[in-house]
């Protein structure tokens, strides 16, 4: 018998916007609109001074670990900004241009790293979940959600966001395979910034493309420049479509860089070649932005002066939110979980409140037993780490 070739197939790369200014008129012709392109270029410029402060917030002591979001803001904005309000967004933890250009307030994503519940708590009529840090584990969640709308009729997709490490776990797998076999409305964004905390994408992924992963489930995939929001808009509005039509899923690489480190405990200078850093730094998908909008001239140094001043004020306003809220109760970790909470984690709940955890004895209620009571005076005689956050 002759041998047949039973699949040939390809990887598409869609670049609109080059990091030499290049614009592919008809790839990028009704993308976006010119308005639409300088609020863009504003939020980034935002989301990059919010990055700022909260790596000096860590620095300071004033904040936890944080994972800085600098030079992959094009990845997850222009992802957002190509669907639906009612879509679901099921991030990682480097999307905080797309979760604020949805409309999470940015004291969440600080109260988040401060070690504060609350900042999980996604406002009501959001379509979004709290930022996922076990690796993995929100590609899942994304397919339950596509598959419970698709059950109930509705035409709402699920947006998951990932990083090429995430490719490596078995979750990723599971969910790419429940999405392809269930026929789930699914966008699947991997954002490969070229490293895993120290282990390189290529080791990753020994195939020429971490897109064609989604190739081997059986569904659409493609690669495209993660630092070019045209690229982003478009790749994830024909994904989108594809969904809403025919509850199809489709993988899609986006390739940027992680500028910072991996998170403010890493010091990327122990693994990673400076010249690499350097070359990716032209690559920075606002400097890029800019200078298509002064070709067109849609922007000028008086502009950005003014933007820059208007992003330290918010992002200040956004701190002085989450530094001044309430201290957090040691409940809340329960409450903020189960509309009904099960009776085992009642049972925890109610004897978690001890002294030990130096809780704020105030925050102690007095049941009236003598054992509340004693647990409230010897709470009163400890005192609280002067962040209060225990
Ligand atoms: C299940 C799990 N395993 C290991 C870790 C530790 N860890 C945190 S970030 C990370 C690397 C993730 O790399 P990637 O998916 O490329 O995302 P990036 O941080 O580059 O955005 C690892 C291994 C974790 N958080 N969860
Ligand atoms: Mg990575």
């Amino acid at each position: 018998m002759p041998i047949k070739t039973v699949l040939q197939t390809k990887v598409e790369h869609i670049s609109i916007l080059d990091e030499h200014g290049a614009f592919d008129a008809k790839l990028g012709k009704d993308l976006i609109s010119d308005e639409d392109v300088v609020k863009l270029y504003e939020h980034m410029i935002v989301c990059r001074r919010f990055d700022e402060i909260a790596f000096k917030l860590q620095r300071s002591g004033r904040m936890g670990t944080y994972p800085e979001n600098r030079g992959q803001e094009a990845a997850s904005l222009g992802a957002v900004y190509a669907l639906r309000k009612d879509d679901w967004l099921v991030p990682c933890y480097r999307e905080n241009p797309g979760l604020f250009w949805r409309g999470l307030p940015m004291e969440y994503i600080l109260l988040h790293w401060m070690g504060d519940e609350r900042g999980n708590q996604i406002p009501d009529g959001l379509y979004m979940t709290p930022q996922a840090i076990p690796i993995g584990t929100q590609m899942l969640h994304a397919v339950g959600l596509a598959w419970a709308g698709k059950y109930r009729g509705e035409d709402r997709i699920a947006c998951t966001f990932f990083g090429d490490g995430a490719t490596s776990e078995g979750d990723c797998h599971e969910a790419l395979n429940f999405a392809a076999n269930l026929d789930l409305p699914v966008v699947f964004v991997c954002q490969n910034n070229g490293w895993a905390i120290s282990v390189p994408a290529k080791m990753q992924c020994s195939a020429p493309t971490i897109a064609q992963r989604g190739l081997a489930y059986g569904m659409a995939c493609v690669q495209c420049d993660g630092n070019d929001i045209f690229a982003m808009v478009k790749v994830v509005r024909d994904a989108a479509e594809l969904a809403r039509r025919s509850h199809r899923p489709t993988f899609i690489e986006a390739v940027t860089y992680r500028l910072g480190d991996h998170t403010t405990a890493d010091d990327a200078r122990r693994y990673r070649d400076a010249a690499e850093v350097e070359m990716w730094k032209k690559r920075d998908p606002l400097i890029r932005l800019r200078k298509y909008l002064v070709d067109r001239n849609q922007w000028d140094d008086e502009k950005e002066r003014s933007l820059q001043a208007d992003a330290k004020e918010q992002v200040a306003a956004a701190v002085k939110r989450a530094e001044e809220i309430a201290a957090p109760r040691t409940t809340d970790m329960f409450d903020s979980l189960y509309a009904q909470l099960p009776d085992q984690l009642r049972i925890q709940r109610a004897t978690l409140r001890t002294a030990s955890l130096g809780q704020d004895p105030s925050q102690l209620e007095d049941t009236g037993t003598e054992f509340s009571r004693e647990l409230k005076a010897s709470a009163s005689s400890r005192t609280r780490s002067p962040a209060g956050r225990g």
